[in-house]
């Protein structure tokens, strides 16, 4: 790439927005405003570059947050000072959460008038925006000079992409951007490293393990999306033949129609899986990836701890060992760590060495409607839905390349439980920090990034009517997401979560029924209504073969079906 040549016409923000192309960034999501206008108006200027106005700043985050995960690339999203950038919080500890590698831009007060009363100021001694970034990103400042921005940006771009990612913010000085720099540019492999270091005797270790391991499983975390080592870990399976779960996060990273899939473990998770992981007949339990937390330990449950040997993989050192003890650690990147696992398995078996998993004399994991809680509910004729039944038959229309995201509710619960996700298909939920709103709005940077691919997403009716503004940003922009809203016309995870211990209060109901489809139409889209069994196969397929935004909307009986036993088990 051709390196700038520094002149005096240079401005800040041109020199800024030269690194950002380098990153490969070619969307930026955010709301203009008067203390970051030098930067938006630089960015809509710029050919190469979509400015994509979002109608509330945390929508902004989520789409950048949908763009980075599924590009795996740096994605940027920008508010102004004061409420501009406080709107931004919630999004930006979703990407924190989960390990989204995001720049953060916000706008501030002139240098000349910070601290003086200026309007939306969010200095040190006031609002410290700062202040609240931190512990939320892995790194926050303050540019307090055009000579030191090139500095802060390179440090944040460093931090945003090596290691476990994250988002990073700078904060900066409206006067700031538009000054004049006499500076260079650096390309990324210049300030930004890539390398992989991989602990050999670590690895021997894990491929000896699993090598003689009788009952070997694998338990496929989000850090294996994270690094894009689906193969490395379909690979290795294969080798040692292991039975392979996957967390709830991860649900689909190893293909759930694969012969050797447990399905989910942990939350909303499955029977074959529960009965494999806790069942004490485990030797050999290698966590790819998987921090073990709540969601997938149910509170670091001690039957997960196999008989001989729980290896544990991850590129952060301070997620290993949280909530089960270790035998052998594996700490750096995913993919070149299994790589080189993969390599050493297969290297021995070339050698003679002979795997010695007893699974093949087993019965396979269960499959097809063996696999689900309450499988007479899938087939139900009810109406309204059940929630398995119309999952049950978006099966047999979901593309083979689809992506499908959800969001954080009942609804989640189901999509867990009851969709499967095959191989070329992927899942995405941000359960790290577990925001309402993300499954409906991540989608739409997602669908920016792969325009090749169906994304659709899977919600329910309050995380619509909390953040769905944002399919008015999909229309404008004719971003084709497909939204699916099941509508219970309440907060259905909360209602049955009460249920369970005995209460039902009347507050987690709405007084008045929400009705998605005419408020969707109302934002320009094209509607459905699902409403009886049968008919969404029908609804999905139009709504494909239009190639824009669109929602369904499917009506189901919330109260009928108990959500409780996927709470806990
Ligand atoms: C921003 C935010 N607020 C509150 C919650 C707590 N919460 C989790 S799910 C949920 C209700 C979701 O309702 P809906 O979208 O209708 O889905 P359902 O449970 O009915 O399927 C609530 C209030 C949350 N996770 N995030």
């Amino acid at each position: 790439m051709a390196v700038p040549t520094a002149s005096a016409e240079t401005r800040a923000v041109d020199v800024f927005l030269q690194y950002l192309r380098a990153e490969g960034v070619r969307h930026v999501f955010g709301i203009p405003g008067g203390l970051s206008y030098p930067f938006f108006e630089a960015v809509e200027r710029a050919a190469d570059l979509e400015l994509v106005v979002a109608k509330h700043e945390q929508g902004a985050a989520f789409m950048a947050d949908g763009y980075a995960r599924q590009s795996g690339r740096l994605a940027v999203c920008a508010g102004t000072g004061g409420p501009g950038s406080t709107n931004l919080l919630t999004g930006v500890a979703c990407a924190y959460a989960d390990g989204v590698p995001l720049l953060v831009v916000t706008g501030q007060a002139a240098r000349d008038a910070l601290g003086t009363g200026a309007a939306r100021e969010t200095p040190r001694e006031d609002i410290d925006i700062v202040a609240m970034f931190a512990p939320i990103t892995k790194y926050s400042a303050m540019v307090t000079s055009p000579e030191t921005l090139s500095h802060h940006l390179r440090r944040a771009l460093r931090r945003a992409l090596t290691g476990r990612p994250g988002p990073v913010h700078l904060n900066v000085p409206v006067d700031l951007w538009e000054r004049r720099l006499g500076e260079t540019w650096y390309a990324p492999r210049t300030y930004r490293p890539v390398t992989h270091a991989v602990d050999r005797a670590s690895v021997a270790a894990a491929g000896d393990a699993l090598l003689d391991a009788q009952r070997p499983v694998l338990l496929v975390g989000a850090g294996v999306a994270i690094a894009r080592a689906h193969d490395e870990v379909r690979a290795l399976a294969a080798l040692v033949d292991a039975r392979v779960a996957t967390t709830p996060r991860a649900k689909g990273v190893f293909p759930e129609d694969d012969p050797r899939s447990l399905g989910v473990f942990g939350i909303a998770g499955h029977v074959a899986a529960r009965e494999t992981l806790l069942g004490g007949r485990v030797d050999v339990l290698a966590a790819l990836g998987a921090s073990l937390d709540e969601t997938t330990t149910f509170d670091g449950n001690s039957a997960l701890q196999p008989a001989r040997s729980l290896i544990q993989l991850d590129i952060d050192p301070d997620r290993i060992g949280r909530t089960n003890p270790v035998d052998v650690a594996l700490v750096g990147d995913a993919r070149a760590i299994l790589g080189e696992l993969v390599t050493y398995v297969r290297h021995a078996i070339e050698r003679g060495r002979a795997p010695r998993s007893q699974w093949a004399a087993e019965p396979p994991p269960p499959r097809g409607d063996a696999r689900y809680e309450d499988p007479a509910l899938r087939s139900s004729d009810a109406v309204p839905l059940t929630p398995q039944r119309w999952r049950a038959e978006l099966r047999e229309v979901l593309p083979e390349n689809a992506v499908v995201y959800s969001d954080i509710g009942g609804h989640m619960l189901f999509n867990l439980h009851h969709l499967e996700v095959r191989a070329g298909q992927s899942f995405v939920l941000n359960l790290g920090f577990g925001s309402m709103g993300h499954g409906t709005v991540a989608p739409i940077g997602a669908a920016l990034a792969a325009p090749d691919r169906p994304v659709i997403a899977i919600v329910g009716d309050a995380c619509f009517t909390m953040n769905g503004m944002e399919l008015l940003t999909a229309a404008e922009y004719d971003v084709p997401v497909i939204w699916i809203v099941e509508n219970d016309y309440m907060h259905g995870v909360t209602w049955h979560g009460r249920a369970a211990i005995g209460s039902c209060p009347e507050s987690f109901r709405y007084r008045r029924r929400v009705d998605i489809a005419p408020l969707a139409a109302a934002m320009g889209l094209p509607v459905s209504l699902v409403g009886r069994p049968g008919t969404i196969k029908r609804a999905l397929a139009e709504a494909l073969a239009r190639k824009g935004p669109s929602v369904i909307e499917v009506l189901v009986d919330g109260r009928s079906c108990s959500l409780a036993g996927f709470i806990r088990r």
